[in-house]
């Protein structure tokens, strides 16, 4: 078949991207044409996303690649868990929140005294985190807002439906919000109502893989072409992360690896024991109906926190590349801190937090930047090496090499620390993973010949390079685990 390019969008947390992806029988390339800051936005002690000027960034960019070449198809992906709500009128009623705000403390454990955690997770599988969509919306249980709202569009679809006109519920990030069976893979209606949640603003699930609709008028004058359909793809972008892991077979687990880390593995269905519930892992849904059994990892937005909070400061030599290169000589293991501590998850200054984590644990307290620095790295690496390992055993599976995409996978100081800590081979990269996989699902709804993960992860292969870590041996990373507790 002709080969096929399509505008990729990929929505982070920290920044988003439009890439012009071109696949072909042999060939798949990305090309950058437009990258924007992005983060949640304070007012008077709520944190919003700012969706408006997104939905401008994403024209921006997708006008860029139409400019630039044939245009195919749009996709969108973003992180997961957030939404707007639509009025009867089809208006956006108010700013989506990000899941960084306030606003849910305390929200699970009113739920709880409904809904069990054990029940919870018997329908959806997912690790307790005090974001996710369910509890969002328990917070606004009696406002003005929820009672107009007619319809609930998590962020892809939100953007999707301003391009489109068309509203639906992509399935892998429906799986993200805590009202979706992971067992009958359709909405649970019941939990919805036994929270006292409208449970009719659930809009109809879509496929990843499927065409949406083309882009109404207004974009197509904007973006400067015609009738371009829209393609629904893993719009979680940990769903098309994962589907751009260049995996050869089984015995992988994998690290997407940008402001939040997802860690974890690739199943065909999901582990609902009690050992999984415990341990607190997730069970979401993936492209083609796999399952991705992981665990979400505070991740490398402490890091870039911490960069924003010593530059506000003025510190000089506070660069990522500087702090790097420092970490990389600075003492190791010297201190070690729980990176997924509730603490570290609102915006604010994580340095002073690390230091409080390390004195409150009996840790030395790291003094310098590049000190916290090589505490936020070592700390990351033992949270992954924990968590790969408890995903193994929870799944019986055994684990012989590990993945690490995203934009941490041009850290090359976390990837050796992670393969050390692991004893597994590291194979870093695509760091651009989720645009990837969001642009092959696209070629395939197009009608290229990719007829399962596997196909595509062999054409990521084939025009990609990783780089390998191998482990060392030396540092006595089961001692530094035992500190942890
Ligand atoms: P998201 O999609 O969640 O916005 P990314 O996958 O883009 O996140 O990853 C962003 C993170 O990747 C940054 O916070 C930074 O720590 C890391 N990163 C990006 N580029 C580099 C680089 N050149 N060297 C080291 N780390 C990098
Ligand atoms: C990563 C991610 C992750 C979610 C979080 C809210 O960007 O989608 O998978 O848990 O954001």
């Amino acid at each position: 078949s002709e080969p096929v390019r399509v505008a990729a969008v990929d929505l982070g947390a920290t920044s988003g991207r439009v890439m012009a992806c071109r696949v072909g029988a042999r060939t798949l390339h990305l090309e950058e044409l437009h990258r924007f800051g992005n983060g949640a936005v304070p007012v008077r002690g709520s944190l919003y996303w700012d969706v408006l000027g997104i939905h401008r960034e994403v024209l921006v960019g997708v006008r860029e690649v139409a400019r630039t070449g044939a245009l195919h198809g749009i996709g969108i992906d973003s992180w997961a868990v957030d939404y707007g709500l639509l009025d009867r009128d089809g208006q956006l009623l108010g700013n989506p929140r990000s899941h960084r705000d306030s606003r849910t403390d305390g929200v699970p454990t009113e739920v709880r005294k409904t809904v069990s955690d054990a029940e919870l997770y018997d329908v959806t599988g997912l690790q307790q985190l005090s974001f996710n969509t369910v509890y969002q919306l328990a917070s606004e249980l009696g406002t003005p807002t929820l009672e107009s709202a007619e319809r609930l569009l998590l962020l892809p679809d939100l953007l999707t439906y301003w391009l489109t006109g068309e509203v639906g519920a992509e399935r892998t990030n429906a799986s993200t919000t805590g009202l979706y069976d992971v067992r009958t893979r359709e909405w649970s209606l019941d939990l919805a109502k036994r929270i006292g949640l409208p449970w009719s603003i659930l809009p109809p699930l879509r496929e990843p893989g499927t065409v949406v609709g083309p882009v109404v008028d207004e974009v197509a004058e904007y973006v400067g072409a015609a009738g371009v359909p829209v393609i629904s793809v893993g719009s979680h972008d940990t769903a098309s992360a994962v589907v751009g892991v260049p995996a050869e077979e089984g015995s992988f687990a994998y690290i997407s690896s940008g402001t939040w880390s997802l860690v974890g593995l690739e199943l065909d269905g999901p582990v609902l024991s009690a050992e999984a519930r415990e341990a607190d892992f997730t069970n979401e849904s993936g492209v083609d109906g796999t399952i991705r059994f992981l665990k979400n990892v505070m991740g490398l937005w402490v890091l870039s926190e911490s960069v924003r909070t010593w530059a506000d400061k003025r510190l000089s030599d506070v660069t990522l590349p500087a702090l790097l290169a420092g970490a990389e000589t600075a003492p190791a293991l010297r201190t070690v801190v729980d990176i997924n501590h509730p603490r570290l998850l609102t915006p604010g200054d994580m340095p002073t937090r690390i230091q409080e984590l390390a004195r409150e644990a009996g840790e030395p307290i790291p003094r310098t930047p590049v000190a916290i620095t090589r505490t936020l790295l070592d700390s990351l690496a033992l949270a992954y090496r924990r968590n790969i390992r408890l995903a193994a055993t929870l799944a019986g599976r055994d684990v012989d090499v590990v993945h690490l995409v995203g934009g941490g996978s041009q850290n090359a100081l976390l990837c050796q620390l992670t393969a050390d800590a692991l004893g597994v081979p590291v194979l870093a990269g695509p760091a651009e993973a989720a645009a990837l996989g969001n642009g092959l699902v696209q070629a395939r709804a197009l009608g290229a010949d990719l007829p399962d993960l596997a196909a595509m992860r062999a054409l990521i292969r084939r025009t990609h390079d990783v780089r390998r870590y191998e482990p060392r041996v030396g540092l006595d990373w089961d001692a530094a685990a035992s500190r942890l507790g």
